[in-house]
C-alpha cells in the first residue's frame, strides 16, 4: 500500500456524499424490519449481488428502491449518524452532505421528517465527533422545474437548515438550462449552488451548470478535460471539482482506477479533490478512495495527496476564519 500513513491520518473535507447513497445494505434491511417495508430482495447478499452497475441510470434505479425504507424522523438520524462516524474514522472533519428531498416526499414522508433527522445527526457530530457538517439540498433533475420550485417552497421554513442546493439524478437529457430559473431563485435567497455536470453528460454542460445556474463549484466535472477552452476557465475561475474516483469506476465513466484522470485535472491546474459519492453502492468511503486511486496511480505523490487535502478545504462553503484556522 502506498503512502497509507499520510493518506488515512490528514484530515479533509468530503464536499460530494450523498447521504442516502450512504445507506449500508444491513440498514437498508434493518429499517425495512423495523418500518414494515417488503424489499425485493431476499437479505443483504441478494440486495449487494444487484450493485453491478453499467452506467448512472443502473445505479440510480437501485438507489432510489433502497431509500423506500426511510419513513420516520429516526430512519434519517440512524443514515447520517452512521455516516458521520464512519467521516470521522477517516480524519474528514469537514462535510457538505447532499439530501434528496423529493426522493422522500413523493413517497409521502413530509419533508420536515428529513430536514429534522438530518439536522439532529449534523448536530450531535459536531458536538460528540468533532465534525463540522452542513447539509445541500439536491433537486432531482429528471423531475421537472415546477416539482423543484413546490420543493423549495417546502423547504423555506427550514432554510437555515441547510447551505446551498445542488442538481442530481440523470445527467444526460436533464441539461442545467432546464433549471435556471428555479437557481436564479435559489441565489436570491443567498444559497450556495454546486450541479452535477460532466459525469456522464458533456462538457457543455459543465458551461451551462457556470454561465445559467452560475454554479460555484461542479460535482464531478471529469469530462471537462475533453475541452481546453472550458479546462482554461475552470482553472483561472478556480472553480473546484468534486471528483469521485471509486463511483467514477463503478459507473464505468472509466474502465479502472488506472484510467482515472485526476491527476491529469491536477496537474492542468484544476482545483479538483477526492470525495465518496454514494460510498455504501461504490466500494468505500473517503478513505479506500485515496487508499485505492493512490495505489493504481504510483505517478501520483505524497505532494499530490496534499495539494487534494488541501483543495477540499479551499473549495468548502466554510467562513474565512474557520479556513484560515484549519491551515
Ligand atoms: C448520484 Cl453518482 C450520482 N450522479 C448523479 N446523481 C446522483 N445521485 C446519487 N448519486
Ligand atoms: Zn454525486
Amino acid at each position: 500500500e502506498r503512502l497509507p500513513a499520510l493518506l488515512r491520518l490528514m484530515p479533509k473535507a468530503e464536499l460530494h456524499i450523498h447521504i442516502e447513497g450512504s445507506l449500508e445494505p444491513e440498514l437498508i434491511f434493518r429499517l425495512a424490519q423495523r418500518n414494515g417495508v417488503t424489499l425485493p430482495y431476499a437479505d443483504v447478499e441478494a440486495l449487494r449481488a444487484a450493485y453491478a452497475f453499467t452506467d448512472l441510470q443502473s445505479f440510480l434505479d437501485i438507489y432510489y428502491a433502497g431509500a423506500s425504507v426511510l419513513l420516520k424522523e429516526q430512519d434519517f438520524f440512524d443514515m447520517a449518524w452512521a455516516y458521520l462516524e464512519k467521516a470521522a474514522a477517516d480524519n474528514v472533519v469537514h462535510a457538505e452532505i447532499f439530501f434528496d428531498p423529493q426522493t422522500h416526499t413523493a413517497r409521502g414522508v413530509p419533508f420536515e421528517t428529513v430536514i429534522k433527522g438530518l439536522n439532529h445527526a449534523v448536530h450531535r457530530a459536531h458536538a460528540e465527533l468533532g465534525v463540522s457538517a452542513k447539509l445541500i439540498l439536491c433537486f432531482l433533475r429528471h423531475l421537472s422545474e415546477e416539482e423543484a420550485f413546490a420543493t423549495l417552497e417546502e423547504a423555506l421554513p427550514w432554510r437555515h437548515h441547510f447551505i446551498g442546493v445542488g442538481l442530481d439524478s440523470s445527467e444526460v437529457g436533464h441539461p442545467p438550462s432546464k433549471f435556471e430559473r428555479v437557481f436564479a431563485r435559489c441565489r436570491e435567497l443567498g444559497l450556495h449552488i454546486v450541479a452535477h455536470a460532466g459525469e456522464e453528460g458533456p462538457p457543455a454542460y459543465i458551461v451551462e451548470a457556470l454561465d445559467l445556474l452560475q454554479s460555484e463549484r461542479i460535482d464531478h466535472g471529469v469530462r471537462s478535460l475533453e475541452d481546453p477552452a472550458l479546462v482554461a476557465r475552470l482553472a483561472a475561475a478556480r472553480i473546484p471539482l468534486t471528483v469521485c474516483p471509486l463511483s467514477n469506476v463503478k459507473l464505468c465513466v472509466f474502465d479502472d482506477l488506472t484510467q482515472h484522470n485526476i491527476g491529469a485535472l491536477l496537474d492542468a491546474g484544476l482545483c479538483a479533490m477526492v470525495n465518496s459519492d454514494d460510498p455504501a453502492y461504490f466500494g468505500g468511503y473517503m478513505n479506500q478512495n485515496f487508499v485505492e486511486l493512490f495505489n493504481a496511480q504510483p505517478q501520483l505523490t505524497a505532494r499530490h495527496a496534499y495539494q487534494l487535502a488541501l483543495n477540499s478545504f479551499e473549495a468548502s462553503f466554510v467562513d474565512a476564519d474557520q479556513k484560515r484556522a484549519w491551515q
